[in-house]
């Protein structure tokens, strides 16, 4: 199996950008260690912080945070990065080349109870016009990303990456420590019948996905003509990695439960690097109104409503939206 240094020159990556990559992956397998050793490291549980998002931190999203922020503002080639976990960007080198923005501990409510859970990266150009401490330099679509990816600390430790020439799968090979490609072309099936969504908002959905939710719920008998099935990992980077692997819809729609958060998921960190894959594995990713990765973010922290997966699934559940 091929190591990933070769399959990236092979794919005429920047050899700064791929170095960048390597020294991510590093941070990764760090944390995949310490997700592994739990309780045995004290990693556990929640500290006494709350994160910008208003959420509790728990230990192991500092310690991903400060990880990550390290290695890769220790590169030099980076100009700034943003995580879920900083409130503002952290400047780096100011003649650095990219921008990187992460969430560092993807479904990190599962590490409590030894459930998926994931590091998800994106990358941008930075722009030479702008100061390193200039936020409105990460505010570019999705559609400018260089590369994104995911580390599932699942089982087995495993990476879902794409520079833009496909989506590819690795596996961390724990005897060399090093990522060998398992998957060489990812690709999500047109058609499915496995939807994943969390129905317990089901009463604070817009009409359209609540239509749309419905008619996969009767099944045979219904409009769509076939029985569904659901999984719910709640961790983005596990729902989004069984897509990848077998096909499916991955929902976390607009919802009314906290009027002044009707989106969840977060754009720069979760949904477009997740889009990206998704999409150049041959699947959709929509808001159910727009195409995610086009776009323009407001704010390095700003939440979108998304719908995404395979492309026949996607286009119908967006046709729901059409005529709501
Ligand atoms: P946490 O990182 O706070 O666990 O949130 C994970 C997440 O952002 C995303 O990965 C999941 O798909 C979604 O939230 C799960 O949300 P629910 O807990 O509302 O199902």
């Amino acid at each position: 199996m091929r190591r990933i240094s070769p399959v990236l020159q092979q794919d005429g990556v920047d050899p700064d950008l791929i170095s960048l990559l390597k020294t991510i992956l590093a941070a990764c397998r760090e944390i995949a260690f310490r997700v592994s050793q739990g309780e045995l490291a004290g990693v556990l549980g929640s500290t006494l912080a709350e994160n910008v998002q208003g959420e509790t931190q728990k230990k192991l999203d500092v310690i991903a945070n400060e990880l990550l922020k390290e290695v890769i503002l220790e590169t030099g080639v980076v100009k700034a990065i943003s995580s879920e976990e900083e409130d503002t960007i952290v400047p780096g080198n100011p003649r650095g080349r990219f921008l990187v923005t992460f969430d560092p501990l993807d479904g990190s409510s599962n590490t409590d109870i030894n459930s998926l859970i994931g590091t998800i990266f994106s990358i941008l150009p930075a722009d030479a016009n702008k100061e390193a401490d200039d936020a409105s330099q990460f505010l570019q679509a999705g559609t400018a990303q260089l590369a994104a990816g995911y580390v599932l600390y699942g089982p087995s430790t495993m990476l879902a990456l794409t520079t833009g020439k496909g989506t590819r799968l690795y596996t961390l090979d724990k005897t060399y420590g090093g990522f060998l490609l398992t998957e060489e072309h990812a690709t999500i099936p047109k058609y499915t019948a496995e939807f994943a969504i969390n129905m317990s908002n089901q009463r604070y959905w817009q009409p359209a996905m609540q239509r749309y939710i419905a008619d996969l719920l009767q099944g045979k008998e219904g409009p769509r003509g076939k029985n569904y099935n659901m999984r719910w990992i709640a961790a983005m980077v596990g729902d989004v990695h069984r897509v990848l692997c077998r096909g499916g819809i991955f929902a976390y729609p607009r919802d009314m439960k906290d009027p002044t958060k009707p989106d969840k998921l977060r754009l720069m960190y979760e949904a477009n690097p997740m889009s990206f894959l998704v999409e150049q594995a041959g699947g959709a990713s929509s808001t159910g109104y727009e195409r995610i990765m086009d776009i323009v973010p407001t704010d390095i922290h700003q939440r979108v409503a998304v719908i995404l997966g395979s492309k026949h699934e996607v286009e119908t559940c967006v046709g729901y939206h059409k005529t709501n």
